[in-house]
């Protein structure tokens, strides 16, 4: 840890101030490129907690960047994790207020319901297959306070990993019935494909990355608790959104998905 704990403190406030102001800032290692990981996730766990203290529930965790062509896309070369909040879900069909992002853009990603605790390290895809209750259609609404999607991977991880919403689908599925690698995802903006990808686009295996996720957590005495809601991470790359533009996701053997921007 690079940072005191004044600092940690004023940058959370900073990188919070960004999203509740919706208001773009500039990446945070510019002013400390010395922050290493500790001081990166310190900070976001800094966010969480000014969070919790004002009421917000926290509805899960999610993993970002774990396609290589995410990372490609984004010039990082690591899965991050974050958290989810309350006031960032939304119903399938739902209308999102476009106002309430800086940027907003949106990933096609399988989202996964616990039912037993995982416990890094060592956590496999195995233990994760034993522990999935089901599984659904889910979009995540990315937007990150870094002016123009501008950052490296310290400061995406400080900003909640750009976390802003999560759009999930009516329909679920046991994970006994699905193939996760193999199903197919087609995501429509405005009645046109725009992007296609497979459950092994996330890091071979969706519940890989789930897995990664409790080893990961591990490193800090966490665990994933059962009934933990996890977003898996981008199936298809992230597409711009803006007000008027109506989303679509047809999942393969899961259903679809929708939202409208307003
Ligand atoms: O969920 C994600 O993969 C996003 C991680 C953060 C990077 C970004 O803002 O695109
Ligand atoms: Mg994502």
């Amino acid at each position: 840890m690079t940072l005191s704990k004044e600092v940690i403190a004023q940058l959370a406030e900073h990188v919070e101030n960004a999203e509740l102001n919706k208001k773009a800032i500039t990446k945070i290692t510019d002013d400390y490129p010395d922050m290493d990981w500790e001081d990166a996730y310190a900070i976001q766990y800094a966010i969480r907690k000014r969070k919790q203290d004002r009421g917000t529930l926290i509805a899960g965790l999610k993993m970002g960047l774990t396609s290589h062509a995410k990372m490609k896309q984004m010039g990082v070369e690591t899965p991050v994790f974050g958290f989810l909040t309350d006031y960032g879900s939304y119903a399938d069909g739902a209308e999102i207020d476009t106002s309430n992002f800086i940027h907003p853009r949106i990933e096609g990603e399988v989202a996964v319901m616990t039912n037993k605790t995982l416990k890094g390290p060592g956590c496999h895809i195995g233990s994760v297959l034993a522990a999935i209750d089901f599984v659904m259609p889910a979009i995540e609404i990315i937007d990150s306070r870094y002016e123009n999607f501008r950052f490296d991977l310290k400061s995406v991880i400080a900003d909640n990993t750009s976390a802003a919403g999560y759009v999930t689908g009516s329909n679920m599925k046991r994970i006994e019935e699905l193939d996760l690698p193999t199903l197919g995802v087609v995501l429509e903006k405005n009645g046109e494909i725009v992007e296609l990808g497979a459950g092994a686009a996330v890091l071979g295996h969706p519940a890989a990355s789930v897995a990664m996720l409790a080893n990961m957590l591990a490193e800090r005495g966490e665990e994933i608790s059962a009934g933990t809601f996890i977003m898996t991470g981008g199936i298809t790359a992230a597409v711009a959104v803006e007000k008027g533009d109506n989303i679509n996701m047809r999942c393969q053997d899961i259903g679809s998905v929708s939202m409208r921007f307003v």
